[in-house]
């Protein structure tokens, strides 16, 4: 837990996988972005089997290793048998207590938000990071809902501590404004699992987000 919790708190771009859209394949995106530096993926599949997917979680915990923290969306069992790091949760999922008690104190457990009040809660409630979704119009979560816009995300920052991962229709045309209102981290999901070239996108919002970073 020790160096997830360092690298937690120095996350710039967090992969989520989709191996519905991905053009090569999850493990090459896994490979491509933990290539280029990205320090948290979190493999998030639902089309596949149980079996298979405890199979694959496994090759992404490999190539994972010490250098990214390793998550599962959902799939608490899944996240287990595979050694991730932990887990990461919606609203409708299981409540984060029982998660906690099922993983214990060591994991991590990110939980996805929508407003202040359901951030103050997961702070609370013991979260480790927030998801705050969705900060612009997305196809890729059919029920996602309308984008709420990046200046949400400043609310949010104001109330509490732990790190804001937004998601949710981000892209290179407006991840500079997320990050400039208070966001720790990004998800980008089909920004970069349909790119041709998944090490250098990565390595473009790594570099993006470090800058403004720098000169907040
Ligand atoms: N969760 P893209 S939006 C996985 O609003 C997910 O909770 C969301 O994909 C939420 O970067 C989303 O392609 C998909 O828009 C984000």
């Amino acid at each position: 837990m020790a160096f997830c919790e360092a690298l937690l708190n120095d996350i710039d771009f967090y992969l989520v996988t989709d191996s519905s859209l991905s053009k090569k394949g999850t493990l090459s995106d896994v490979k491509c972005a933990v290539a280029a530096g990205c320090k948290i993926v979190q493999y998030r599949e639902k089309d596949k089997t149980t079996k298979e997917m405890i199979e694959e979680a496994i090759l992404i915990r490999k190539i994972c290793g010490d250098d990214a923290i390793f998550l599962v969306n959902d799939r608490i069992d899944v996240a287990l048998a595979a050694g991730a790091d932990g887990v990461h949760i919606g609203q409708e999922d299981m409540p984060i207590d029982s998660a906690r008690k099922i993983l214990g104190e060591n994991k991590i457990i990110g939980l996805t938000v929508h407003d202040t009040d359901e951030a103050i809660e997961a702070e609370r409630k013991g979260a480790d990071y927030v998801g705050f979704s969705p900060v612009f119009d997305t196809t890729t979560k059919k029920d996602a809902g309308m984008g709420v816009g990046p200046e949400r995300i400043q609310a949010v920052k104001t109330i509490i501590d732990i790190p804001i991962v937004a998601i949710g229709g981000i892209n290179k045309n407006n991840c500079v404004s997320v990050v400039e209102n208070g966001a720790d981290s990004l998800v980008a999901i089909s920004a970069i699992v349909c790119s041709d070239d998944v090490r250098r996108e990565t390595g473009y919002f790594i570099e993006t987000i470090r800058k403004i970073k720098q000169n907040s």
